[in-house]
């Protein structure tokens, strides 16, 4: 694939020298996250040479450092290094750093001459924006003349964050750093620092030295998806109180605020090895060596555990001079809580049962969270949380980082919140980037880079009246199956590229295409700095839209930089020979479709995909009961659409169920012989996903009196299985115009799996009859 990188940079290489001519102002600053003014000016224009400098603002100290950036990226792009000078003294050929007014404090404005390239920042941190688009400018076209121009720029929200879980994998204070770059690179301010979780506590505290000494080693991992068994190797790591400063100095000469998340009160197994005096059972515990929510949590009916977290708490407010601080408060079981006298006696002690009996548990954790918050409060902090602590009641003044989807972060704002939007289904980057079956083992999901782009944190349920509530929004990188750090930047970009656009860009000026255009200058940087990046955005792009009246598909076929696309349709590989692509494809028959780019003759990753017409193909469809809302997309209509529900439960073709029985009722329109019945089953059971467990066939001439003509048993899954099942049922030819489907969930799910007990989802599509 890399081949296909330098064909493609080579391809844009060939302009390079003409642009040098004739600089267009508004092609040289179309970076990434796009400025919010680009304003072209007459003139000719400033060019970097051995003589330029760099002078900043006497009265603006702090600019001297950000001087240094500037001095060292022009170094690293021209192998020239510039001076730096305190002062602005008139001189010319000098880059200008130095205060300015802007309309807000992270804004800046840059205006190039022939003499000096000025920019000013209301804020130290608005200057050093200003120079990462500079940086981005002078890198994506590799050209020394500045055309003349005047920007004006400023971010759209104050909380642009970047989260990274260091307690799945452990990430040294170098990599730590590097990643730190990545966030600066793509103006990101919000460090989110996940530091203690079930397998890992990272944070040394002098209170709690176990905490570290016992809890930061898992004798342990899990191979893949098995949580039943593990590698036997010890897996661990912490850093010392020095090295966490150094990484807080680090992101703070970046402008990056460092916010540490102490997960409680569950995900604490770590801390209950160390302590296990804080759990309900009293131990003894060990640290997980498996992923997912364990059941041990802290005791919240024993006043050590009060004192533990203001401790530990303390300790963090000391070290950290964030404002904020993240007290986690997600996926808690209660299970502990309910069978333990301590936490019952506190219940009744609170009178926590009083008003609502059944929510007696959830009120506890209310209950913790609150006790954070005033210690978070009595150390001048504001506590952050994720949207489960709105359950029992949160805290007045915290902050929620909304993930299960954007439902908490609209209800919370509506409370008078803040919130933060992460909902998982756009902002989680531990999520598949892309359906290939080559990419990495991933924890599930999938987020592409136009998912990702396509995020607007002012839910469409949000009243406007609460949008300013929304500071902002956050990429999130759970590191399960992320065990180094250039795995962790191939999930970072380009997401966190288009995820700054959201962070930073105004929504009207939002255009997915055009963002593509503006990348490969931002890939220019990942490549110059060596990171690991994605190349997906290279990939084809497909588009297949039915068409019911005509009963046919229209498949059209892009690249983000116009390549040569050559297809196939009888399923044969595509060649450089194969047939040219111009116009969109016309299917009306059962067809597989190849396709594949050429980048100065050089193949890119192929696109498969097929269409299928049967008697059913655009008939119409009615289900008794509704999917499950999060996984409706377009309804019924997509199971009879031609298009197959690819290797992604959220690709919007497949429509989820949760437990219980589904019917599908397809009118064929007129009486037809018919011999077989086929539906897909999505199966994919970490995400809770199994096949049906019984399927059958009724059909009907008049939609009044069904007879069965055909049913299968499915067997009980007995171990984690993750694929595409077509079930096809055939009988004896009939002739029938309505055909009713019906698929029996796994309503208990087995023991093997985490939710034993529960029913399972079941995920269909595409339904055709013979
Ligand atoms: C949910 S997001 C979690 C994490 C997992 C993540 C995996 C949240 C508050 N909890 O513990 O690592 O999913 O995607």
């Amino acid at each position: 694939m890399k081949t296909l990188l330098y064909a493609y940079v080579a391809s844009i290489m060939i302009y390079l020298p003409m642009m040098a001519e004739t600089p267009d102002a508004k092609q040289f600053y179309d970076i990434v996250p796009l400025p919010r003014q680009i304003q072209a000016v007459n003139g000719t224009p400033f060019v970097i040479d051995a003589a330029t400098v760099i002078a900043y603002d006497q009265d603006a100290p702090q600019l001297g450092n950000n001087a240094c950036f500037l001095a060292e990226y022009i170094h690293k792009q021209f192998g020239i290094r510039p001076e730096v000078h305190e002062g602005i003294s008139g001189r010319e050929n000098t880059i200008i750093l130095k205060s300015g007014s802007s309309d807000c404090d992270e804004g800046y404005n840059i205006k190039v001459t022939p003499d000096s390239v000025v920019i000013a920042g209301r804020s130290p941190a608005g200057c050093f924006y200003g120079i990462q688009t500079l940086r981005k400018s002078l890198a994506s076209q590799n050209q020394r003349a500045l055309p003349p121009v005047e920007i004006s720029d400023s971010p759209r929200f104050g909380y642009r964050g970047a989260h990274l879980d260091v307690a799945r994998h452990f990430f040294t204070v170098d990599e730590v750093k590097g990643f730190i770059d990545i966030l600066a690179l793509h103006n990101v301010n919000k460090f989110h620092w996940h530091l203690t979780d079930d397998q890992g506590w990272r944070l040394p505290l002098r209170k709690y030295p176990e905490l570290t000494e016992k809890g930061s080693v898992r004798p342990g991992t899990c191979i893949g998806k098995d949580f039943d068994s593990n590698d036997g190797i010890e897996y661990g790591g912490c850093y010392t109180r020095e090295e966490v400063e150094d990484i807080i100095r680090h992101a703070a000469d970046r402008y990056i605020e460092v916010i540490p998340e102490i997960d409680l009160p569950g995900h604490m197994l770590a801390a209950l090895k160390a302590y296990p005096e804080l759990g309900c059972t009293g131990g003894p515990y060990e640290l997980w060596t498996r992923w997912g929510v364990a059941d041990e949590v802290l005791c919240a009916g024993n006043d050590k555990t009060l004192d533990f977290i203001d401790s530990v708490l303390e300790e963090v407010c000391d070290l950290f001079p964030s404002s904020y601080v993240h007290v986690g408060g997600d996926e808690c079981p209660k299970v502990r809580w309910k069978e333990c006298p301590k936490c019952q006696a506190k219940i009744k002690e609170l009178g926590l049962d009083v008003k609502e009996p059944g929510k007696a548990e959830e009120k506890l954790q209310s209950y913790i969270m609150r006790h954070a918050a005033q210690t978070l409060k009595g150390k001048g902090k504001k506590m952050i949380g994720w949207d489960e602590i709105l359950e029992g009641g949160a805290p007045e003044d915290a902050v929620i980082m909304s993930w299960r989807g954007e439902a908490g972060g609209v209800a919370a704002a509506s409370s008078g919140h803040h919130v933060v939007m992460v909902p998982v289904d756009y902002c989680y980057l531990d999520y598949y980037q892309s359906l290939d079956a080559e990419e990495p083992l991933a924890i599930g999901g999938f987020v592409s880079l136009e998912k990702v782009y396509s995020y607007e944190p002012l839910a469409p349920k949000l009243p406007a009246s609460d949008a300013d509530r929304i500071i902002g929004t956050q990429a999130n990188l759970w590191t399960e199956y992320i065990t180094t750090m250039k795995h962790a930047q191939y999930m970072e970009l380009p997401r966190l590229a288009a995820m700054s656009e959201v962070q930073w860009c105004g929504k009207d000026g939002k255009d997915y295409d055009a963002f593509l255009k503006r990348l490969p200058g931002l890939i220019r940087i990942y490549d110059a700095e060596g990171y690991n990046y994605s190349d997906h955005f290279l990939d084809i792009r497909a588009n297949l839209s039915p068409d019911r009246d005509e009963k046919k598909l229209t498949l059209s076929l892009s690249t983000s930089d116009d390549s040569e696309i050559r297809f196939t349709l009888d399923g044969s590989e595509v060649l450089p020979t194969s047939q040219l692509y111009s116009n969109p494809l016309c299917l009306d028959t059962s067809t597989t479709v190849k396709g594949a780019v050429f980048r100065n003759g050089v193949k890119g990753r192929e696109y498969c995909d097929s269409v299928t017409f049967s008697k059913s193909t655009f008939a119409n469809v009615k289900l008794p009961r509704v999917p499950h809302p999060k996984y409706t997309y377009e309804g019924a209509r997509v199971l009879t659409d031609g298009i197959y529900g690819k290797m992604s439960f959220s690709s919007g073709e497949w429509l989820g169920f949760e437990g219980g029985t589904v019917y599908v009722n397809v009118d064929l329109k007129i009486p037809q012989e018919i011999s077989s019945v086929e539906i897909g089953n999505f199966i994919s059971t970490p995400d809770w996903i199994f096949d049906a467990r019984e399927i059958s066939v009724e059909a009907s001439l008049d939609g009044m009196e069904y007879h069965q003509i055909a049913s299968i048993a499915l067997p009980r899954f007995v171990a984690d299985r993750r694929g595409i099942e077509r079930h096809k049922l055939s009988f004896p030819e009939i002739k029938a115009r309505y055909v009713r489907l019906r698929e029996e969930c796994e309503n208990v799910i087995p023991d093997f799996h985490d939710g034993k007990g529960k029913p399972a989802f079941v995920f269909i599509d595409e339904i055709s009859i013979h």
